[in-house]
């Protein structure tokens, strides 16, 4: 099978349904070889529906009945030309709006622009990206690498307040030939007080200690947030790795976000620090006591985690069920 390819479940289709658009392929054993990015240039295509779901939220989904919050992780290499088919099948207007990628006019998904899409209907949007070089000027410019988000810009105001409230936002990564690629990618989005729309406490994440995490964080509401992470660091740059031992990069375990902010990085889950039930949090007190909170649940090679009782673990945690907020 080509490395570029659509995830296991898109190819096989049926039952396994894919929800992201992935460039990996299956997880490396832990230990086994690191796996990087190839180089980008290729055209691809995808569906994307904008749908209802339970309790007045709405999501983005790869197949019909098949929507999140939140929407499908979209992965390209810089050079990647991605054509998204986006159906509304909701009953009031809808767009996907992208931040950081390479669009014309047409794909801005604004009213203001008529590249919004009315209930029923269906558009394509076509995001490209780029690798960096010298203009002709001199002057550098970047590439599109980077930890990116897209959202609805329509849906209650004509920024899409009530779409991004109820759920319609999703993480993009665009990643450059040779950058390392995870075991595995979480995406977790402070909206608002909530933590991906949840009604109280964000999702837990499992991991085995030494597998490669990937978490992409994304911001939107009306707050600005401290994300923090127990027992892990990153570096604050592009991919939250050091280059090597003379990389400046400011290494932090804690990061001020506000509404529109996307970052990302990678963690060796429990490097140093062992197995256990790791928390993420808002580290805004009263964020916190509010309920922004999760785990990040690093599991020995055995499957238990010490110290950590589902049922009676700190902040009543344990429970995972998605309780979407109303
Ligand atoms: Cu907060």
């Amino acid at each position: 099978m080509d490395r570029r390819s659509f995830n296991r479940g898109m190819l096989l289709g049926g039952a396994a349904v894919a929800t992201s658009l992935s460039i990996g392929t299956e997880a490396a054993a832990v230990g086994g070889p690191l796996r990087t990015a190839p180089a980008g240039g290729e055209v691809r295509h995808i569906k994307l529906y904008a749908e209802k779901l339970d309790g007045g939220q709405m999501g983005y989904g790869l197949a019909k009945g098949k929507a999140t919050v939140p929407g499908p992780l979209i992965e390209l290499v810089e050079g990647d030309t991605l054509h998204i088919e986006f159906e509304n099948t909701m009953d009031v207007a809808a767009s996907l709006h992208v931040h950081g990628l390479d669009y014309e006019i047409s794909s801005d998904g604004t009213k203001w622009t008529r590249s919004d899409v009315q209930p029923g209907d269906t558009r394509t949007y076509t995001w490209r990206t780029h690798t960096p070089g010298r203009r002709a000027d001199g002057t550098w410019r970047a590439g599109s690498a980077g930890y990116w988000n897209y959202h609805d810009h329509v849906v209650g105001t004509e920024h899409g307040t009530g779409g991004v409230h109820k759920g319609l936002y999703g993480p993009v990564i665009v990643r450059r030939k040779g950058d390392v690629l995870p075991d595995r990618t979480h995406t977790i989005v402070f909206n608002d007080m909530v933590i991906n729309n949840r009604v109280r406490f964000g999702p837990d994440f499992e991991a085995t200690a030494g597998d490669r995490v990937e978490f992409v964080m994304i911001t939107h509401g009306d707050h600005y947030h401290t994300f923090h992470l127990h027992g892990h660091r990153w570096a604050d740059n592009r991919t939250g790795m050091l280059t090597g031992p003379d990389d400046g990069s400011r290494v932090v375990d804690n990061k001020i976000v506000g509404p529109g902010d996307s970052f990302g990085f990678q963690v060796i889950a429990g490097e140093g620090v062992g197995a256990g039930a790791w928390m993420y949090h808002c580290h805004v007190q009263s964020h916190a006591d509010m309920g922004m909170t999760g785990m990040f649940l690093v599991k020995k090679p055995d499957g238990t985690i010490p110290g950590y009782d589902p049922h009676t673990g700190p902040d009543t945690h344990g429970h995972q069920a998605p309780h979407r907020r109303p």
